[in-house]
């Protein structure tokens, strides 16, 4: 694959409702996407990150700053036999992932093309129906939520997660729990809780939940290793978890039982195959989490939990249930069994509506290669 071509848009969107957790409520969205051509053929990936850098340190704007000035000059004018191997080229800029991982992914959807092959197939991934959960943003009172999660288990999902923050946390997951006593349930703080909060953490050990996500800070392995031995519940890893060394040490030094893998967060799709890996040779269930995306992120997600590590319910719902209207068509739907059937056509699987894009497009960046001949790395 040559890498010719990386057209950067930004697109604004509003979300159908706003959704709020510990860290901010988020009612529009500043999305960037990434489209990559090579040898005549589209690649399109998405920036995951938030419009502030408050559930990790990127954010739209940092990505598109990282993208247009450091990635996009490292490989344009490139060829490589695979999409893995972009992140090679990509090494010398340290961290952000999600802005990497819009390239890396993209690239996977040209690879996946020029092969005649859905995205899934070439990944190794071996579900043709992945299993679905939702996440629901914090509630103004233990009522709201219990009928939002009734809505969302009457049109089929398999499990609720439920965005919890000091103040609007025990007694929303004990109602919620009370009226659904089978259900399968899970919490969500993204990082509000210390671990001075021990004693108040072990209370959700009362209400049979799969795994507590996130209590403790961003950056912070060491103290969920201290933690999650107090914990009968199992203790999931979202922000912590930025690429496989990060997921070895954590499963090692007993940071937690399951881990959540979001393609942005840990770089793409080659690294979080590395991560299904490894948690799959440890017996650590993953599962795929969301960052409220287009169809274009989503179809990724959705050609990821094929792969066959991510045994539990991801936060991969439908684009209903964000959008008016989506980028991509058909738009993703949910089965009354709560699972998405997994796309067949090359690539992600979905027609990008360019037009659309090009509608809600706010600014858009060509980069080409300049000068091939002088080095811009390091
Ligand atoms: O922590 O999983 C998270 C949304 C934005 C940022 C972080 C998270 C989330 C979600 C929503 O939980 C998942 C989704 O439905 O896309
Ligand atoms: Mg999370």
């Amino acid at each position: 694959m040559k890498i010719d071509e990386i057209i950067l848009r930004e697109i604004d969107m509003q979300l159908k409702a706003p959704f709020e957790t510990s860290f901010a409520t988020i009612s529009g969205r500043r999305i960037a996407l990434l489209e990559v051509r090579c040898d005549g053929v589209s690649g399109w990936g998405e920036v995951t990150a938030a419009e502030g850098p408050f559930y990790n340190s990127e954010t739209t704007d940092t990505a598109w700053t990282v993208l247009c000035n450091f990635l996009a000059p490292s490989v344009l004018g490139k060829t490589i036999a695979t999409a893995s191997e972009v992140m090679g080229l990509l090494e010398p800029v340290r961290g952000h992932e999600m802005a990497k991982a819009a390239l890396e992914t993209a690239l996977w959807d040209v690879q996946a093309q020029q092969k005649g092959l859905p995205l899934w197939k070439l990944l190794g991934g071996t579900r043709p129906e992945i299993a679905c959960g939702v996440s629901l943003g914090i509630r103004r009172d233990p009522q709201k939520l219990i009928a939002a999660a009734e809505n969302e288990l009457k049109a089929g999902y398999q499990r609720i997660k439920l965005k919890i923050k000091p103040g609007k946390d025990l007694e929303f997951v004990a109602a919620v729990r009370k009226h659904f006593p089978k259900t399968k349930l899970m919490a969500d703080a993204n990082s509000a809780y210390r671990l001075a909060d021990t004693s108040f953490l072990q209370k959700f050990d009362d209400f049979d939940l799969m795994m507590i996500e996130q209590p403790l800070e961003w950056d912070d392995m060491y103290h969920h290793s201290k933690l999650q031995p107090m914990l009968k519940t199992p203790i999931c890893l979202d922000e912590c978890i930025h690429n496989p060394d990060h997921a070895e040490a954590a499963v090692n030094m007993g940071a937690c039982r399951i881990i959540n893998i979001k393609l942005g967060r840990v770089g793409g799709h080659a690294r979080a195959k590395q991560i299904e890996e490894f948690c799959g040779s440890r017996n650590v269930p993953v599962w795929c989490g969301g960052m409220l995306e287009t169809g274009i992120g989503r179809a990724h997600n959705i050609a990821m939990s094929t792969l066959p590590g991510f045994v539990l319910p991801g936060d991969v719902s439908a684009s209903r249930r964000y959008w008016d209207e989506d980028v991509i068509e058909p738009e993703v739907e949910v089965t009354p069994n709560g699972t998405i059937h997994v796309p067949t056509a090359p690539g992600i699987g979905y027609t990008v509506r360019t037009k659309r894009i090009d509608q809600l497009t706010t600014r858009c960046e060509t980069l080409r290669a300049v000068n091939p001949s002088v080095p811009v790395t390091g």
